[in-house]
């Protein structure tokens, strides 16, 4: 519950005020004493100020549908905005950066577990269940992991995630064993990253049996971006086949999804959930955001025609916030519709700390369901109450 500091203040001011003499003054006169005028009654408690909106704990509101994930390192969520928010409305924290091949594989030979076991340690204080982000990427990885021959590299890949997934084993629900693996283009299903170049597809069939035996109970992912646009998703369920094909241990898809106030559609959504459950696997949304700024390519690309920062701009502001709001429900409500997603997952706790504030460009960004406060948005009040209508 909020206590409304300026009630309490009033409140107390509002008390009569005793004095040791009365009104008559100290005197010693036999006058006989007036009957003592009855204080006045205390004036009624000011009504309180509008408790500023706030929103159930989405843990606790989503518990029939899916956990309520947040990312962030240490260094984020023990910050004095972010620490309350992920405490209140977060079951499942991923590591924004920690985990990841470049933090904990930094260097050959050796491991750096110390951000990484700072973060579990504190998650298992608070009852807080870990998504383990990652073991397999072409990006944030250190270049000793691709030297070698095929048959090193294979076994440089087996070793690394063999090592990890046994250090966090029983720590961490699930693994995003591989991130970003399937091409932006139609060149073909597969990103042709370094690890595909040395190994071929084989490179994710290594990677998900070597975690698979080092923890059994993790749930095992594919993580990527774009499964909302249905010729990337495509391509992806391509993969999906033939890791089914081989018997390669997959349990389920994660969806990054950084989308944005107009884009996408829910129902494209809907239908990379639904493919994926028709496959027999688990979903999970992994990394929303819901940007203010719907770029065109050439912003990604180059950094060019990039849209103007509203941030400072109030009319332009809410109108963002407004859409923003309207995305997040739309995407909240097809979530509930599946059985088969299991974990939701922000990309940051509250606006105060996002990386979409250097990305495509430098320019504000609130993409989050809470403010730089920390103070629920309208969003999040979209997603939980259905008769709210954001203004
Ligand atoms: O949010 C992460 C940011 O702090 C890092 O600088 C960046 C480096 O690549 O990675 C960001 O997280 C990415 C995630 O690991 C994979 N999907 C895209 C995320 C945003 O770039």
């Amino acid at each position: 519950m909020t206590i409304d500091r300026r009630h309490l203040l009033l409140g107390s001011l509002s008390l009569p005020v005793f004095t040791a003499c009365g009104g008559g003054g100290c005197g010693s006169s036999a006058a006989p004493t007036p009957a003592p005028t009855p204080a006045p009654a205390p004036a009624p408690a000011p009504a309180p100020a509008p408790a500023p909106a706030d929103v159930p704990a989405l843990k606790t509101y989503f518990a029939s549908n899916f956990k309520i994930g947040m990312a962030a390192d240490p260094n984020g969520y023990k910050n004095a905005i972010a620490n309350p928010v992920i405490l209140k409305h977060a079951n499942s924290i991923t590591a924004e950066n920690a985990f990841k091949p470049d933090a904990i594989g930094r260097t050959a030979g050796s491991y750096n577990w110390a951000t990484a076991d700072e973060l579990i340690t504190w998650a298992s204080a608070n009852g807080i269940a870990v998504r383990g982000h990652t073991l397999c990427w072409h990006s944030q990885t250190p270049d000793w992991l691709t030297t070698g021959t095929a048959a090193e590299v294979r076994t440089k890949l087996e070793t690394y995630v063999r090592d990890v997934v046994t250090h966090f084993k029983g720590k961490v629900y699930c693994w995003d064993v591989v991130n970003e693996c399937t091409s932006d283009d139609a060149s073909g299903a597969y990103r042709n990253s370094k690890w595909y170049q040395i190994l071929g597809a084989d490179y994710i069939e290594i990677a998900l049996r070597a975690a698979r035996a080092a923890d059994p109970d993790a749930k095992l992912f594919i993580n990527d971006y774009g499964t909302e646009d249905p010729a990337k998703l495509s391509r992806l369920m391509t993969i999906v086949a033939d890791m089914q094909a081989r018997g390669a241990p997959l349990d389920g898809i994660g969806h990054q999804l950084h989308v944005n106030v107009s884009w996408p559609p829910a129902a494209n959504v809907d239908n990379a959930l639904r493919s994926v459950a028709n496959k027999g696997l688990i979903n999970h949304v992994t990394e929303l955001d819901v940007s203010l700024y719907n770029d065109p390519g050439a912003c990604y690309s180059n950094k060019s025609s990039c849209l103007a920062d509203v941030t400072g701009d109030t009319a332009a502001l809410a109108t963002a916030l407004k859409q923003q709001a309207l995305q997040y429900r739309a995407l909240f409500n097809v979530f509930k519709q599946h059985p088969s997603l299991q974990s939701v997952t922000t990309w940051g706790i509250a606006d105060n700390s996002t990386w979409l504030t250097g990305f495509p460009t430098n320019r504000g960004n609130l993409p989050l369901l809470f403010d730089k406060t920390g103070g629920a948005k309208s969003a999040a009040r979209a997603i939980t109450d259905d008769a709210y209508q954001p203004t």
